[in-house]
């Protein structure tokens, strides 16, 4: 793959890198992105109408289940080409940030060592009434189980639509977005916020702004650099073209 040399340049050059990360960086890996057309037993749901906490409230079983069929498919898959190369950029630049929007914990089993999970991690689970994260719960057979302190629901412990984002994670990321030289926003469409916000904030900050997508979002008229691919092709090559860059000097 050939890439623009001043983005090869600018990124070789760069202090302090700060990646976004959708869901379509864990395409790769076999995780359905949610603009992909659900599949089997949850093609008739739209992700947008289970993941809320009207939709856990109105049907916890349902909504447990389709999180616990998503765990199995997580648990099931491994990190991708992409994933191994952000955990390899993170060790190589001298501040690299991390933000992902994605549940599934693939940066983490890559090697990534700091991640920022802004809409949280579906491996872990929570009290629906309590908030706090509960590891384990007698099997009493009930779907979804019960909270062991309070007898409530329990729940996996994402964000989900109309909820509030962590605010120590949205801090970080709101630090690392404008502070760093280079933004790469790789795999998302760019439409849920305040998420969605971030590559606009480095833009207005100066950074330089690059997107990796196979598709065009709202990003793409203003970024710096569009590099149209799969992020399992593109972020591995454009390492090593910045790698060779770097040792080339
Ligand atoms: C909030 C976790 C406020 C759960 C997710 C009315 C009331 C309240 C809020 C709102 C409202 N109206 C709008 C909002 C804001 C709302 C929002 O933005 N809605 C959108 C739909 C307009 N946001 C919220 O509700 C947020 N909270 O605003 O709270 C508040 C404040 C204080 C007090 C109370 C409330 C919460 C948003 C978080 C929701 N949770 N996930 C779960 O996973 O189950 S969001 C979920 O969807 C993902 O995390 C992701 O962020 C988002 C988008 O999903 P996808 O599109 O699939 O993924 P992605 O965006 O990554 O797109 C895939 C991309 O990959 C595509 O572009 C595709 O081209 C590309 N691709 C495909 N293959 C590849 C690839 N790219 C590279 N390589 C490939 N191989």
């Amino acid at each position: 793959m050939n890439f623009p040399p001043e983005l090869v340049q600018q990124l070789a050059r760069a202090k302090s890198v700060a990646v976004l990360t959708g869901a379509g960086v864990s395409a790769e890996s076999g995780v359905p992105t949610f603009r992909d057309a659900q599949t089997g037993l949850w093609a008739k749901y739209r992700p947008e109408d289970l993941a809320t906490p009207r939709a856990f409230l109105r049907n916890p079983r349902l909504v447990w289940e389709w999180y616990a069929w998503r765990r199995e498919l997580v648990a099931g898959v491994k990190p991708n080409a992409a994933h191994l190369a952000l955990a390899e950029m993170e060790a190589a630049f001298a501040q690299f940030h991390l933000v992902t929007q994605n549940v599934d914990g693939l940066h983490q089993r890559a090697g990534c060592r700091t991640v920022i999970e802004l809409h949280g991690n579906i491996m872990r689970t929570k009290c629906f009434s309590e908030g706090t994260v509960v590891t384990q719960w007698p099997e009493t057979g009930d779907v979804p189980p019960l909270c062991p302190r309070c007898g409530g629901h329990l729940r996996p412990d994402v964000v989900w639509f109309e909820e509030p984002l962590p605010a120590a994670e949205m801090e970080q990321a709101i630090k690392a977005t404008t502070s760093c030289d280079v933004f790469l926003s790789v795999g998302t469409s760019t439409v849920v916020y305040p998420a969605a916000s971030l590559p606009f904030e480095a833009l207005r900050k100066g950074a330089t702004v690059v997107e990796i997508n196979p598709q065009a979002t709202p990003l793409t008229k203003q970024a710096h650099f569009v590099v149209p691919g799969a992020a399992g092709v593109v972020l591995p090559a454009l390492w090593a073209a910045v790698k060779t860059a770097r040792s080339t000097g």
